[in-house]
């Protein structure tokens, strides 16, 4: 299944050390303006080898939009992008073709097909995301352009270590979309020391839309909630996710964790902008929890392709912390959810119209 969404569909295909990587979108409204380099600051984000700690494969990540864009606006036919790999260093996986690295895909993968591309972890290498990420340029575009929708992350926890203040302004002034700035000096040192000691460790990654209008999400099956969760645990490493309050909810009390409302607005917003599957008009307010990276240098036990114990040590360019760069990927499953719940929303209940009351959303909790 290489296909995500109803009504905005996006179908990624390619490997990490294959020539390219791209997306076909399918169902996009005609007239959203979109041009090359309109992918380039997004995709800069989620790039690897941009700092010292992130991998070090440098790939220039250069979108080519070959169809569905017409004098810089989208036609509402099939938008076809393509990026090429032009820095896969497939030696480094020679030694370990012959085995499956512990904590990889490499042992269900071949399980399931009995045959795998173990270049660069093929198509299940975070490679892939690159299309999520360009796929949601013009999700975010058409959210913001049509309903003002605002969808941004950052990252909430790094191994042990959780911010100390909260600062937006200060999310994309550092490598680590860390939103307290008086920390990052902190972090790089914690990055440093982790990456010599051979070791990775895990990440969490809070993404906030501003702006979504009540209504949006389809009950039951297609709760709002439940196809964010279930787009933030397609990404790579993804082991868990909370809406709102999350998992905190099971020490909280009924009379806490009600959102009340009063005229001024919603009172609180434990539930993370959503009820019954469909979002309130306050902030929609999703995490995704990261596992620590698999590939390491650092010896481990495995068995081979004929069954046969070796150790495995890991080679190549590899994330001490995936989740450094997974801020805009959360964004970008984030908001091609939001996207496809919006057209889902109109074609069914677009006669509706604004409905009142109309509560406001009342304080923004970040
Ligand atoms: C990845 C392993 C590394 C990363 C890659 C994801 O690949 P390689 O060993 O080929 O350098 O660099 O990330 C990207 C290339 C990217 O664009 O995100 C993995 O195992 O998932």
């Amino acid at each position: 299944m290489n296909t995500f969404g109803e009504l905005f569909r996006v179908t990624t295909f390619g490997e990490s050390h294959g020539p390219a990587i791209g997306c076909v979108i399918d169902g996009c409204p005609p007239g959203v303006t979109i041009a090359p380099e309109d992918f380039a600051e997004d995709l800069g984000r989620r790039a690897t080898g941009r700092t010292r700690h992130t991998s070090q494969r440098h790939e220039a990540d250069v979108v080519e939009i070959l169809s569905g864009v017409y004098e810089g606006r989208t036609t509402g036919t099939p938008i076809a992008l393509v990026i090429r790999n032009t820095d896969a260093k497939s030696k480094d996986y020679e030694d370990i073709a012959q085995t499956f690295r512990p904590g990889h895909a490499d042992y269900t993968y071949w399980q399931k097909y009995g045959h795998r591309d173990p270049r660069g972890g093929g198509r299940s290498s975070a490679r892939e995301t690159t299309m999520r990420v360009a796929a949601a340029v013009i999700a975010k575009r058409w959210l913001n352009d049509k309903f003002g929708v605002r969808v941004r992350g950052h990252l909430a926890q790094i191994g042990e270590v959780v911010p100390r203040s909260f600062d937006w302004n200060a999310v994309e002034g550092n490598p680590f979309f860390w939103p307290d700035a008086a920390q990052v000096a902190e972090l790089e040192t914690y990055m440093d020391a982790l990456r010599k000691s051979g070791d990775s460790v895990g990440a969490r990654i809070t993404v906030v839309a501003d702006g979504v209008p009540p209504g949006w999400g389809e009950p039951i099956y297609g709760k709002l909630d439940g196809e964010l969760a279930g787009a933030l645990m397609s990404i790579n490493a993804v082991k868990g996710v909370e809406v709102g309050d999350g998992f905190a909810v099971v020490a909280q009390r009924g009379s806490e964790h009600r959102d009340e409302i009063a005229p001024e607005g919603f009172q609180s917003n434990h539930a993370g902008g959503i009820l019954g599957g469909i979002s309130t008009g306050q902030q929609v307010i999703v995490s995704a929890a990261f596992k620590p990276t698999s590939s390491l240098r650092l010896p481990a036990r495995s068995l081979d392709m004929d069954g046969q114990p070796v150790e495995v040590v890991v080679k190549g360019r590899h994330d001490p912390c995936v989740g450094v760069r997974a801020t805009p990927i959360c964004e970008a499953m984030v908001a091609l959810v939001l996207m496809d719940q919006a057209l889902r929303h109109r074609a069914q209940c677009g006669d509706v119209g604004d409905v009142s009351p109309r509560i406001k959303p009342g304080k923004a909790k970040r």
